[in-house]
């Protein structure tokens, strides 16, 4: 049963539907599957594989024109190039169309390119996963962007920074003689949604990385990987010229540094010809960084976009930055730092901003840099890893976090200009393109630390695919695909899934509400939290908490943070009338007593809002024992003492939360709620 944690969405369980699995058996028995490349190779094993799991066949290989299934690239297929029409598939994407030719009937599966070919059939295989009619089968697929990663923040100590699934996957000791089976596994998973990249350090990064012996180590990632069309990146640290060069500066305007990065990226090139580049974390949390020079984040990312440009490779540069010793809001930081650099950064050279402007909270709106700049490609960064919602310890499907950022309208070029259209490179054509999830993979035997957190992967990998793909959808593919077609499990399941993330906001930081976790560790509650050294790490700084009131007014009165928006976007979050309650204290300081939406004041709504949170946890926990009939014994009863530890982490973030701000409101919680008690 472990099998079913290490498998994901890729555990090829028997079709339990005999209809459909007719149709599988019929198509399936007679394949003509073109050989070729190792991409091409890897699509037919995974096609030999999913028959195997799903309907214990193994799959007869015809020629061309016997085949009921016909997989191969265009050029591969004959006559029934034609019948497909596929229109421009050379970024990667696919047709599967069933074509009926005279009496014959036929499956085809194609595309441009031997990756798409494998997306293909990882798509085909899908369709039978989730227990799909295959009769009629009419689906295009291209990917919207181009740049899918995976950015593990792994240290080559193989601790992994905010990693809650065990330790980095990475064995260095080992590699590069040793390829562990896991690292195809972890390959195929990435394929099968369309994850084309993987920076396999930290961006906190350690030198150590770019020296000879790992670079060896690199490549040995990168050869297991080429086959699932997964490119090898790395994060790099600003100074390494310096600390591993033994030059004299780092300075990017440097004539010997910029020598020093030129053939690093050569001998790099030398081992992993297609590799796909540098991410970069500059002079922000003590990193260094251009700015250490006296130069700017375009001359750096520049520098290292030249050493690359000759090879094809790019630079992700990050917009996390932000630094004590500026007086003003954090959370105005980036945008100031980086909107005057607007277009003077290199074609190989992509921004990349999280989704929210302070850090990965359970809500934050979405980054000002998008719609800010537009002479310059942005990526999304947002983290797969749960570090402010709740670890690997509870149930969090993020993507309804991340489709709240993409979906979000920034006005740049009026209305409609989503987060999303600026991600697919609607406003800045033949620019680059890309999204990036902060991995949550580790040792595992599940892979991500609770059954659940692997959706978090999934999606990512079909949202930054498809930024315009549906939240609900891609769970209840998840679902059906890691667990069970079983209408009386995916309904229950999706459901409390799509509101999970809603009651994590509830239960830790409702109405805007942010930063407030413990210091350092970032899990439980820690409202209370000042004088620590620095105030941008504090809660106080934060929920600004006095008698009067509560909030971060970032309006024209206090930060003026909101002027970072287009005007729409400024008079939606920064006049109250039109604030969301679920935005309202990230906006505005209000006192206690504030009249909400609800009639009820504002802290009875604060109050309300964490009882909520708390109770919903408490019906998830209720709906997963019913759930017992359709899951194996091993994952029932992981997610069930998970949900447990859930609960129990829920209350303790209610209680604290409630008691810390009634220190400041005086005000009564209702006594229909039950008292909450100190630890
Ligand atoms: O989310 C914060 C984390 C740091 C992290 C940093 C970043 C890798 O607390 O651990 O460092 O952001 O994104 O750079």
């Amino acid at each position: 049963y472990a099998q079913s944690d290490y498998d994901l969405w890729l555990n090829y369980r028997p079709v339990q539907n005999t209809e459909v699995a007719i149709q599988y058996r019929t198509v399936l028995s007679k394949v003509f599957f073109a050989s070729g490349s190792p991409q091409l190779k890897a699509a037919h094993q995974e096609l030999w594989m999913g028959s195997k799991g799903l309907l214990n066949i193994v799959p007869a290989q015809v020629a061309l024109a016997q085949g009921n299934l016909v997989i191969g690239k265009l050029n591969q297929i004959g006559e029934l190039r034609k019948l497909v029409q596929p229109g421009d598939l050379s970024d990667d994407g696919f047709v599967i169309n069933t074509i009926v030719q005279g009496t014959r009937k036929v499956v085809v599966v194609s595309a441009e390119t031997d990756l798409g070919v494998l997306y293909g059939v990882f798509a085909f295989l899908k369709q039978m996963q989730t227990g799909k009619n295959i009769d009629q089968l009419n689906i295009t697929e291209r990917p919207k962007t181009m740049v899918r990663v995976l950015n593990h923040w792994d240290n080559p100590n193989r601790t992994v920074e905010r990693g809650y699934a065990g330790f980095s996957i990475w064995n260095w000791h080992k590699l590069p003689g040793y390829i562990d089976q896991k690292y195809i596994d972890y390959a195929r998973a990435n394929a099968s949604v369309g994850i084309n990249g993987t920076v396999l350090n930290n961006v906190n990064a350690n030198i150590i990385m770019l020296t000879p012996a790992y670079i060896e180590k690199a490549k040995a990632l990168a050869d297991a990987f080429r086959p699932y069309g997964i490119k090898v990146y790395l994060s790099v640290k600003f100074s390494s010229p310096v600390e591993l060069g033994g030059l004299k500066t780092a300075d990017p305007l440097d004539d010997t540094v910029k020598k020093w990065w030129k053939d690093k990226a050569a001998e790099i090139y030398k081992s992993i010809p297609d590799f796909g580049g540098f991410l970069v974390k500059a002079n922000s949390e003590g990193q260094p960084g251009p700015q250490t020079y006296g130069r700017n984040h375009a001359d750096g990312a520049n520098m290292l976009g030249e050493a690359l440009a000759p090879h094809k490779g790019i630079v992700m540069w990050r917009a996390f930055v932000y630094d004590n010793n500026v007086p003003d809001d954090r959370a105005k930081q980036a945008y100031n730092e980086f909107k005057p650099l607007d277009g003077k950064f290199n074609d190989n050279v992509i921004v990349q901003v999280k989704n929210g402007a302070i850090d990965f909270q359970p809500r934050e709106p979405f980054h000002p840099l998008f719609g800010a700049l537009s002479q310059t490609p942005l990526m999304l960064e947002v983290q797969l890893t749960q570090e402010y919602l709740g670890f690997s310890t509870h149930l969090v499907y993020e993507a309804p976090l991340f489709k709240e950022c993409l979906d979000a309208d920034t006005y740049a070029k009026g209305e409609g200009t989503t987060v999303a259209n600026i991600l697919e490179g609607k406003y800045l054509p033949k620019k680059l393109t890309a999204m990036a999830g902060v991995a949550n993979i580790g040792t595992d035997v599940n892979w991500c630390g609770h059954p659940f957190a692997q959706s978090n992967w999934y999606s990512f990998g079909r949202i930054a695919w498809n930024p315009q793909a549906d939240a609900a959808q891609i769970a209840d593919d998840w679902l059906r695909m890691t667990f069970t077609n079983d209408e009386r499990f995916i309904k229950p399941m999706k459901d409390q899934m799509m509101r999970s993330r809603e009651n994590a906001v509830n239960y830790m930081t409702p109405l805007g509400l942010h930063h407030i976790m413990g210091a350092n560790g970032h899990y439980g509650p820690g409202p209370w939290t000042d004088n620590i050294g620095r105030a941008d790490w504090t809660a106080v700084y934060y929920h600004k908490a006095d008698s009067l009131g509560v909030g971060f007014d970032r309006t024209a009165t206090g930060s003026n943070a909101v002027a970072q928006y287009y005007p729409e976007v400024r008079d939606y979050f920064g006049k109250l009338e039109n604030c969301p309650d679920e935005y309202l204290l990230w906006f505005h300081h209000l006192p206690w007593n504030y009249k909400m939406r609800s009639g009820k004041t504002l802290w009875n709504e604060m109050v309300a809002r964490y009882y909520t949170g708390v109770d919903a946890v408490k019906d998830m926990q209720q709906v997963w024992k019913g759930m017992q009939p359709y899951v194996d014994p091993v994952r029932f009863n992981e997610v069930e003492q998970l949900m447990a530890v859930q609960y129990e982490e829920a209350v303790r973030w209610r209680n604290s939360c409630v008691l810390y701000f009634q220190t400041f409101s005086k005000m009564p919680i209702d006594p229909k709620y039950p008292k909450p008690e100190h630890d």
